[in-house]
């Protein structure tokens, strides 16, 4: 049997439960309906994200450990922006901007969830997001599926559709270390990134708007590179974020392979394929060490590293970037892949 559930808790008056998947392959997971959080995932009986042992560990962490970000995934400046000429206020979390869908996003949701086994496991998670539910715009269902695949892959299938004009820039925030979650930092982890491009923060944490060129700098990963020379440079860009919080823009288009991740002790990889234009790549910055964690692990600043496939921040600001704008009657629909080698 490679799908079964288990009760956990109640909250809320709900049933949360973990979900446990397995391919029969050596890749395994353990899924909450909460959040749509992934709170083990392992092969090669290692256990590569960053979590917690208890579901009640999940709702006090501002780390989005393993989650669905979701409406809107990164910052929305000054919590607001504009569709068809109306202007939206949004909640604000992260100062005055909205941040991962802000004060109760996707991450705090109880999803309906179904396992699902035909040729692969899966887990089907659904819920909906009423119109003004945190100032956005529009009654939207969505459903998010993940798949453990044959060639040891986490596949993540988003869809979502709206009754009237919105925005959906739906991601996951797993952490990853390649060499065992309580195995320290991803410093001596390797990166291959198929991006020439990146978008560089402005004084507010995300983007102002520029696009550069990746050559010659910190962000050049299109060789496969360690990040710690990289994390531990003098680069301003770096230095503001504390290491790599940024948006890259990928190379290519539709569903393809854009990066490679190489652990250092462990020798596990895993590559990335996606449909979607940008990725965060965020190194645990702010992990500051001062909390127990999964089997008792405190993780630190650089213990795991995220790579968050999403439209660009600021996208609603910046029209030179692709929209995360999903119009009335037309589906999100894309998919994400983290697969194990
Ligand atoms: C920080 O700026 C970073 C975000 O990119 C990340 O998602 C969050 O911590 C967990 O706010």
């Amino acid at each position: 049997m490679r799908i079964k559930k288990e009760l956990i808790a109640e909250y809320n008056g709900k049933k949360i439960y973990s979900f446990f998947l397995s391919n029969g392959k050596g890749l395994s997971a353990e899924i909450l309906n909460y959040g749509g959080i992934i709170k083990r995932l392992i092969y090669k009986n290692t256990d590569i994200c960053l979590g917690f042992d208890t579901f009640e560990d999940y709702l006090t962490n501002d780390d989005y450990f393993g989650a669905i970000i979701g409406r809107n995934a990164n910052r929305i400046v000054n919590s607001e922006f504009n569709i068809n000429g109306k202007k939206y206020k949004l909640t604000s979390n992260s100062g005055k901007d909205n941040h991962h869908g802000g004060i109760n996003g996707f991450d705090k949701k109880i999803w309906e969830a179904e396992l699902v086994e035909d040729e692969e496991a899966s887990l089907i998670l659904k819920t909906t997001s009423e119109d003004g539910e945190e100032g956005f715009p529009g009654n939207l269902t969505v459903k998010v599926t993940y798949t453990l695949t044959e060639d040891n892959g986490i596949k993540i299938h988003y869809e979502a559709e709206s009754d009237a004009d919105t925005v959906v820039n739906l991601t996951n925030h797993t952490y990853f270390n390649l060499n065992g979650h309580e195995k320290g930092d991803i410093l001596n982890h390797s990166l291959f990134l198929y991006s020439d491009f990146y978008t560089p923060n402005g004084d507010n944490e995300t983007t102002n708007g520029e696009i550069l060129s990746v050559k010659g700098t910190v962000f050049d990963f299109n060789e496969e590179s360690s990040f710690k020379n990289r994390i531990l440079s003098s680069d301003k860009q770096i230095i503001a974020s504390s290491g790599i919080d940024h948006n890259f823009i990928l190379n290519g288009s539709g569903y393809r392979k854009v990066g490679f991740v190489k652990g250092d002790k462990s020798g596990i990889a895993m590559e990335i394929y996606t449909d979607r234009d940008g990725i965060q790549v965020y190194t645990a910055n702010e992990i500051l060490g001062n909390r127990v964690c999964k089997g008792n692990a405190l993780y630190k600043r650089y213990s795991g590293v995220c790579f968050e496939t999403q439209a660009f921040p600021g996208n609603l600001k910046f029209s030179h970037f692709p929209s995360s704008i999903l119009k009335k009657g037309e589906k999100f629909n894309s998919v994400t892949s983290y697969k194990f080698i």
